[in-house]
């Protein structure tokens, strides 16, 4: 090869390489969309792993209800803000308190996608790895004032999940007139929407316990109790009886 020739040729090479970048530029440069508001509702973090509450609720139900189907509802409800700005702004008990200043497009979203984030929030915190066994002393007297004792509570509130038709919740809550009650609510409805607060929930749809009890939902509400975390119930009943 001559020199000149391979000077020319390192010259057009080496403009190659440099117009490269420029181009690279060139296509980067057009402004950016403006990016999407922030999400309104996230998914919480589990405080535990997945399969901490073995044997009680199998890993795979915990993973599969967790980061699908309560994501969904996530997805939902932000995707509600979509057409209901004041989402963003009022807190979620408040909304979920009077579904009737909803807009009515809104309105079964809301209630549906709102709603299934507030009670599967509420019932992540309220199961543990070996919490304590027994509720405190202020939430215990209260139990066995209301149902006469821990055994009768369980029954009831079981018997409240046992029987709900279809897809819904069991609840323990404090009532308008702040006295222990045991209800149940149909799909994602919630405690709130009766005045109520609530200290205990147990999910009673199907993805809840399918795979590892199919059919035998009371067995699944009998085991659900060996996972409660009274902790957080005493909290609950506290914060609700202020
Ligand atoms: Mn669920």
């Amino acid at each position: 090869m001559e020199r000149r020739s391979f000077l020319t040729g390192l010259a057009a090479g080496s403009a190659f390489v440099i117009a490269r970048p420029a181009l690279v530029l060139a296509q980067a440069a057009p402004a950016p969309a403006p990016a999407a508001p922030p999400p309104v509702f996230t998914l919480p973090k589990l405080s535990y792993a997945y399969e901490a509450l073995e044997p009680v609720i199998d890993a795979q139900t915990m993973r599969i209800h967790h980061s699908l189907h309560h994501q969904a509802y996530v997805n939902g409800a932000n995707a509600a803000a979509g057409q209901w700005e004041a989402l963003r702004t009022t807190p979620i008990e408040t909304v979920l308190a009077d579904l009737s200043t909803a807009p009515d497009n809104a309105r079964t979203a809301v209630r549906n996608n709102v709603g299934g984030h507030w009670n599967h929030s509420f019932f992540w915190e309220l199961m543990t790895p070996g919490g304590a066994q027994q509720p405190g002393a202020e939430l215990k007297s209260a139990i066995d004032g209301a149902f006469g004792s821990m055994l009768e509570l369980v029954q009831k509130v079981n018997q409240a999940g046992a029987t709900r038709f279809g897809s819904g919740w069991a609840w323990l809550v404090v009532d308008k007139d702040k006295k222990l009650a045991i209800i149940s609510t149909a799909n994602q409805d919630t405690p709130l929407e009766l005045g109520a607060k609530a200290v205990l929930g147990i999910d009673v749809w199907e993805h809840a316990y399918y795979l590892k009890y199919q059919n035998r939902r009371p067995e699944y509400l009998a085991a659900w109790w060996k996972t409660v975390n009274w902790d957080k119930a005493n909290e609950n009943f506290k914060k609700a009886m202020s």
